[in-house]
């Protein structure tokens, strides 16, 4: 069995990616590290531990001791927060994701996974169905870390036969653990408020289309490419997406199960960060090398979302 060490496993994508690993390969080879210290809440059902990959000997020294394979490192700064901190975001998403690269060929690891984001497009990049490989030339300091994970990760690849593989993921809309800093934000913050309070103020205008993937769809793709046949990948980061929607396409769907539902609209400084993020994408490549299929489209996403958050908050629609 893999042994597997996952960094940011605190973070949105991380808490519920750690649960699907430990399902798959076991609780104690999955080690789930995060900057803070390990939440006292959370359950015990295999190693959490506090890690800072800018600290090298610390990573080195983790990565040995319980015995890694494969590395998934989800921690970093995202478009909003990097925006107010662009030097901030340097130090984690680059400085961070060149040491884990870097430890990974010095221990000779297995494999190493570090997402990307639809932020590594920019505002020269079509943004209509933008194909896999395509124009990239970023205007956020967080996309500009995601070209750099891109393109140091597949030199090392062609360099010294590292299996570095990567995913753009759209903006990602879950139940358990809020995003933080993110430009896709938006729609996750719209279904606390629909339930809470029943209507919803949002930062993005109008009009503004995103690529989008509900959760469970997120956990698929990124175990489904950790466990491709690697002699099948001709890419080795993939655009990957399930729906696009626009703020005010999510809250019809929303209003078809909570008919007072309202959305207004106060764009703020993530307005200028998503125009320049594509609308929808192509992820053909994804589909013909590893198989990828998503199973929740938006009103499926809707639904599913409304039931298990209304469980969580207590709250009746
Ligand atoms: C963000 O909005 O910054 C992230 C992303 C799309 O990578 N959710």
């Amino acid at each position: 069995m893999k042994r597997i060490l996952v960094t940011g496993s605190y973070g949105q994508i991380g808490t519920e990616l750690v649960g699907a690993l430990r399902k798959k390969y076991g609780g104690e080879n999955v080690v789930a590290t995060g900057r803070k210290k390990p939440p006292a809440i959370l359950k015990k059902d295999g190693p959490y531990l506090q890690l800072d990959v800018l600290d090298t000997n610390q990573l080195h020294a983790m990565l040995v001791d319980y015995d890694i394979d494969i590395m998934i490192h989800n921690a970093s700064l995202l478009s909003g927060t990097g925006e107010k901190d662009p030097q901030l975001a340097y130090r984690t998403n680059i400085e961070g994701s060149y040491n884990v690269l870097e430890a990974v060929r010095i221990l000779g690891l297995d494999q190493v996974m570090i997402p990307s984001s639809i932020a590594a497009f920019g505002p020269s990049t079509p943004r209509e169905n933008t194909p896999n490989d395509v124009i990239m030339r970023p205007t956020t300091a967080y996309g500009v870390s995601k070209v750099f994970i891109e393109l140091w990760g597949e030199y090392y690849v062609k360099r010294y036969g590292m299996d570095f593989r990567s995913l753009r993921y759209p903006g990602i809309i879950s139940s358990e653990t809020l995003p933080g800093g993110g430009t896709t934000d938006y729609a996750v913050e719209i279904f606390y408020e629909a339930l809470k309070n029943k209507r919803y103020t949002s930062f993005l205008d109008k009009g503004t289309y995103l690529p989008m993937m509900y959760m469970p769809d997120c956990l698929k793709c990124t175990i489904d490419l950790i466990e491709a046949d690697v002699g099948r990948l001709k890419h080795r980061s993939f655009n990957i997406t399930a729906m696009s929607f626009a703020p005010e396409e999510i809250a019809a769907e929303i209003k078809k199960h909570i008919p007072e539902f309202e959305i207004s609209y106060e764009p703020d400084f993530r307005q200028q960060i998503a125009e320049t993020w594509p609308a929808s994408l192509d992820d053909s490549a994804a589909r013909q090398e590893w198989g990828w299929k998503p199973d929740y489209d938006l009103a499926a996403m809707t639904k599913d979302m409304l039931e298990k958050l209304s469980k969580k908050l207590g709250v009746d629609y």
